[in-house]
């Protein structure tokens, strides 16, 4: 009996752990402990950060610095040339309402890495070139999208049977189940482009994925490699990956490739907002319910914690990360100075009323205190103090809303960031 307990605890996946802690978290304000968030707007040295000059030269880099060294890790400087290969190009997609084209990613210098497959969807007859959203998927292009003649993803895919993933593989049944987080005739409609990739096409998400991705492949000591500190771990792959559409979709004459916004969803929210920080190519960036590890306050416990998330899913993030996860007051860093990299570029976060484990207030309050960076540039962040209503967006350059309902991407997270791009986009 001891033995049979003790084994399915072995089988648990990091999945299924942190799944389990849900119903265990804290829920309650009046139990978070005080805490003291690290100082923004002071240098290492000290020296108060008052002008746009301080923020860009000094405080900016420290603070990256700062993400990569305890968070994210570091993304190698080199992976030499990037090479495009348009797969297929199908001009009346979407019922003729757009463009739909799949790029074939890989690195010329790496052929051990698989590449990865990008999906572009360009809405017809614009007249000029579209700004695009980009963004990573759960599960797969032919998932984003219904139309049957998206090639099935073939690369490892997490269990999920509602999701039809037999063998850690997509099936055709998979097709479209992440459509409705994906609504294309909406944004197409309103004149966007959308670029996305299967996060897989990286590496697999669990915790020896690596051994069969871009990681090993770009480390020396290939699916050797022993993680240091300061390494990075899959966020800042799965980063990495959303900057090569950056590069591609600046060679692509239908796409206006200074009104891209990153864009993600939970885990790829955190990737979002990690790809936004470090490549200033993403003019606008959106973090949907991205929770603990994304926009939401380590410092805070509510819903999930770091102690949580760095041991269910520690192959996220740095080696470092998982040393605060009893003692988030020793990381020089908070998820408010993340937010404030983005500046002076638009940043959305959005929650979800029901979807406490990625602690809404936490979220919120990232962005209030990221908003002194955004009033050196003279602009405003939510214009509020205090988390708004529920479905009551707020906000300038920071925007945020609170919806109802739970833990995904709806229409209206949709309708919100539509029009908070096309109000930047068309400063
Ligand atoms: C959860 C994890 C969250 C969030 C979520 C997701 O299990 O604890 O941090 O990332 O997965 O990506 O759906």
């Amino acid at each position: 009996m001891r033995k049979s307990l003790l084994l399915t605890l072995m089988l648990l996946t990091g999945e299924d752990w942190a799944e389990a802690q849900k119903s265990k978290a804290n829920y309650d304000e009046t139990k978070i402990a005080p805490y003291t968030l690290p100082e923004l707007m002071v240098t290492a040295d000290g020296t108060k950060v008052s002008t746009v000059e301080d923020w860009k030269s000094k405080r900016r880099p420290e603070v990256l610095e700062l993400f990569k060294d305890h968070v994210y890790g570091r993304t190698p400087a080199d992976w030499g040339q990037v090479k495009f290969e348009t797969l297929a190009v199908k001009k009346d997609a979407l019922g003729g309402k757009a463009t739909r084209k799949l790029i074939q990613i890989t690195l010329a210098d790496h052929p051990g890495w698989k590449g990865m497959e990008v999906m572009l969807y360009v809405p017809n007859g614009l007249g000029h070139p579209a700004p695009c959203f980009v963004g990573p998927s759960f599960g797969g292009n032919h998932a984003v999208s219904t139309e049957k003649d998206v090639p099935l993803s073939t690369r490892w895919m997490r269990p999920n049977k509602e999701k039809f993933i037999v063998d850690n593989r997509a099936t055709e049944k998979s097709r479209g189940n992440e459509s409705s987080r994906w609504p294309l005739e909406m944004i197409i409609g309103q004149g966007f482009a959308v670029a996305t990739y299967y996060y897989g096409d990286i590496e697999p998400d669990q915790a020896e994925g690596w051994k069969d991705g871009l990681r090993a492949v770009l480390s020396k000591d290939g699916a050797n490699t022993e993680w240091k500190d300061g390494d990075w771990g899959a966020i800042g792959a799965w980063a990495w990956g959303l900057s090569r559409i950056a590069d591609y979709l600046e060679t692509e004459g239908d796409i206006d490739a200074k009104k891209l916004a990153v864009i993600g969803h939970s885990r790829l929210g955190k990737t979002s907002l990690w790809a936004g920080a470090q490549d200033i190519r993403f003019g606008i960036v959106i973090s949907n319910n991205s929770g603990e590890g994304g926009a939401a306050t380590m410092r805070r416990n509510f819903g999930e914690t770091t102690a949580i998330i760095t041991k269910s899913f520690p192959h996220w993030f740095t080696k470092t990360y998982s040393s605060y996860s009893d003692n988030a007051a020793a990381c020089p860093v908070d998820q408010h100075m993340l937010i404030a990299l983005a500046a002076p570029r638009p940043v959305y976060i959005a929650s979800a009323v029901g979807d406490e484990w990625a602690d809404p207030k936490g979220e919120f309050l990232s962005g209030l205190n990221a908003e002194p960076v955004y009033e050196l540039y003279g602009k405003q962040g939510y214009g509020v103090s205090a988390q708004p209503a529920i479905d009551t967006p707020v906000g300038d350059a920071i925007g945020y809303h609170v919806r109802t309902g739970k833990h995904d991407v709806t229409d209206y997270d949709w309708e919100q960031y539509l029009k908070f791009a096309k109000r930047h986009f068309s400063k």
